[in-house]
């Protein structure tokens, strides 16, 4: 018998779009992992954050089924996603904008497991000034699914998040870490660096995004404390290389010191960031832009 209990599970982050899934999850685990934007379906992996304080360690796993969501009905393969991602955890965060409960909040709701605890979470609080709706709005999500507890937190602005994490603990299995207590993702950094770039072609291109376009890591060295990345983004056709590079560069110049800058912060060390546009087929006149950190 030892007399301090360790707890360690997996969490799933659930909700329709636009919810504030990634948003908590960077939050919790107190590092940008994830990936957010204004627009949805920018989650295109499982993506795995680890947060542990207090002899627990959560482990928090993102649902990239409900990217289909905005395409309205539920298809099988949506399904089967959803199922799959909470088939293997110990607790469901089921996360609501307050004062908002839409039809795709309850297609999300009908796939919440019966036999898992399933923590309400209502998001958004700094949204919601009167106090008595927002009360009647929890009554009424709550007459419709048996939650284990419910929580109202500002995901943006961190409130409310160690009393989230302490209605999570209970529910999580006594068990020694998984992880080591100071990793926060599973991911390597290349692979973060390619997600990074690919939320700002997303927050930047908007509309006009190309529907065939590929963010490649093509070299990522460390040159002693400095990361050195390469990264490709390849289109399909000749014209959609300016829709991403911009009037006079503009636009790629934006995304490539952004994306550096969240690198640098998710990293902790200095990145000299090279982005450039090509069609997959040509190699003939690659745009480039040298991104000198401390230059910009
Ligand atoms: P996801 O699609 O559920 O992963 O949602 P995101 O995390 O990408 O967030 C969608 C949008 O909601 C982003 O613009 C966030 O900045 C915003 N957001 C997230 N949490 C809050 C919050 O607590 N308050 C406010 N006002 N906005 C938030
Ligand atoms: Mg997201
Ligand atoms: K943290």
């Amino acid at each position: 018998m030892t007399d301090i209990q360790y707890h360690c599970g997996f969490v799933a982050i659930v909700g329709r779009p636009n919810v504030g899934k990634s948003t908590l999850m960077n939050h919790l685990i107190g590092q940008k992992v994830s990936i957010t934007s204004k627009k949805a379906q920018t989650t295109r992996h499982r993506v795995t954050g680890i947060h542990t304080e207090n002899n627990a360690q959560f482990i928090f796993v993102d649902t990239p089924g409900f990217q289909t969501f905005h395409k309205g009905a539920l298809n099988e393969t949506l399904n089967k996603s959803v199922k799959d991602s909470l088939g293997n955890v110990d607790c469901v965060l089921f996360v609501l904008e307050a004062m908002r409960f839409t039809g795709a909040d309850r297609e999300v709701m009908a796939l919440l497991p019966k036999r898992k605890p399933v923590i309400l979470v209502v998001n958004k609080l700094d949204k919601a000034k009167d106090r008595d709706a927002l009360q009647a709005f929890i009554a009424e999500v709550q007459a419709e699914f048996a939650f284990a507890g419910v929580e109202v937190v500002s995901a943006k602005h961190g409130q409310r998040l160690s009393e989230l994490l302490e209605q999570v603990r209970p529910h999580l299995p006594e068990s020694m870490p998984l992880y080591p207590e100071d990793m926060v993702t599973d991911k390597s950094e290349r692979f973060l660096a390619a997600e990074i770039v690919r939320e700002k072609l997303f927050r930047y291109l908007g509309e006009e995004l190309p529907y065939e376009m590929n963010v490649e890591v093509e070299m990522f060295e460390m040159d002693g404390e400095l990361r050195r990345i390469h990264i490709g983004v390849l289109v399909d056709k000749e014209n959609q290389k300016p829709i991403v590079i911009g009037r006079g560069g503009e636009k790629l110049k934006k995304i490539s010191t952004e994306a550096r800058i969240d690198m640098e912060k998710l990293f902790d060390g200095k990145v000299f960031l090279q982005v450039w546009v090509k069609v997959k087929s040509g190699w003939a006149d690659d745009v480039r832009f040298l991104r000198e950190f401390g230059l910009d």
